[in-house]
């Protein structure tokens, strides 16, 4: 190897140059976490996403994002039931165990999703049940205190009951559940689940009653009886799967509602369409197969308008957080079970940030009177 031998003055400007670059780099970078600060860090309640933790673990691009926006983590199918005991005796704690370590190890709340849903109900135990309804309310017990009593201290909240109503309407969802225990089974839930860990808030969670306010009179009606029986519920779900012509006005008024019950808030699924998902599970409506800016614009004024209204609706102390239903367009559950195109999310299919994350970052920054 050659080493050609420098002058003073080469040595001197390659020094200056080397302060420069570093100087410059330094900036740069810093700059770059001022713009870059994600949502969670301008936001005065938790902003959590839902994500399957094997798809969020093998993506470093995913990762690195998630790592970034969110401070809360709700697994989208990785802690139901069917996840959790799919055979009798068998069960699996590796991806819920995986969650709380991603969880802790990045600072975020772990929400739990969910404890008892007619959708993911095990084949063994709807055939068990079915013919034997004391043994399924025996084994939703142990069920509920197993799981919670497990990750006590760990979960900080649960969905207990998820979509205990019909889609429309304020009846009760005829469901597995409700059919072979009666609609005890969710107050029972509720309790087994506050047995197993105290501190843990819980959730009644569902969908439409952002916009149906039939079906919310009749989940605000429960939760009224429920706290004057003393059956231990701490708060309302809106999972707030809404589409871009779900007036605000209603939605408004369905915070204001559901806040005056005192207990937390929770926008718990938050995705926004512009096609229209069908309730009952058919197939969804393709009135769109593209989108054009001014629909991205649009879809960026909606949800800066979302999260004006839960922050100046939702007292303070009730706003237990928004969280995404996944929070890119190219991983979201819509298309799939809608087969139909759509871009729900905040992030594209190629994971760059739509105008929808700006609308949603400026609704949490811009000031407003505080409630
Ligand atoms: O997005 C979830 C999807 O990945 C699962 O396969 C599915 C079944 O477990 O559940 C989806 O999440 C649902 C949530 O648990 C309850 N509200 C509706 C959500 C979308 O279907």
């Amino acid at each position: 190897m050659i080493y050609k031998k420098r002058s003073c003055s080469q040595i001197v400007i390659i020094l200056v140059a080397l302060i420069v670059f570093t100087f410059t780099a330094c900036k740069s970078l810093n700059q770059k976490t001022t713009a870059e600060a994600g949502l969670k860090d301008v936001s005065e309640f938790p902003i959590g996403t839902a994500i399957n933790i094997n798809k969020l673990i093998n993506d470093q691009a995913l990762m690195a994002l998630q790592i970034s926006n969110f401070n809360s983590i709700t697994a989208t199918g990785d802690m139901k039931m069917r996840s959790i005991l799919p055979f009798e005796n068998e069960f699996n704690w590796k991806k819920a165990d995986t969650l709380l370590y991603y969880a802790n190890k990045h600072n975020q709340r772990l929400f739990g999703h969910n404890l008892i849903w007619h959708s993911s109900t095990p084949k063994w135990v709807e055939e068990k049940g079915a013919n034997d309804s004391l043994w399924l309310g025996e084994f939703m017990k142990d069920y509920i205190h197993k799981y919670v009593g497990r990750y006590k201290g760990k979960v900080a909240g649960w969905d207990v009951v998820n979509e205990a109503f019909e889609s429309k309407g304020g009846a009760y969802r005829k469901t597995f559940w409700y059919n072979n225990l009666g609609k005890e089974y969710i107050a029972n839930a509720f309790r087994y689940a506050h047995e197993a860990d105290p501190e843990a808030v819980l959730f009644y969670n569902d969908f439409n009653i952002e916009r149906d306010t039939s079906k919310l009179d009749a989940v605000l009606k429960m939760v009224e009886k429920f706290k004057k029986e003393g059956v231990p519920i701490h708060g309302i779900g809106f999972q707030m799967h809404i589409r871009m012509d779900t007036p605000n006005e209603v939605i408004a008024y369905s915070l204001e509602k559901a806040a005056e019950t005192g207990l937390q808030i929770h926008l718990s699924e938050v995705d926004i369409i512009f096609n229209s998902h069908n309730d009952e599970r058919l197939g969804g409506i393709e009135n769109y197969s593209s989108i054009t800016n001014e629909m991205k614009l649009a879809q960026a004024e909606k949800y800066k308008n979302l999260v004006l209204m839960y922050r100046s609706i939702v007292p303070k102390e009730q706003q237990f957080g928004i969280t995404f239903w996944d929070f890119t367009d190219r991983d979201s559950w819509i298309k799939g079970f809608f087969n139909m195109k759509d871009w729900p999310t905040i992030y594209d299919d190629d994971l760059k940030p739509k105008p929808a994350y700006y609308g949603f970052l400026e609704g949490l920054k811009v000031e407003i009177e505080k409630k």
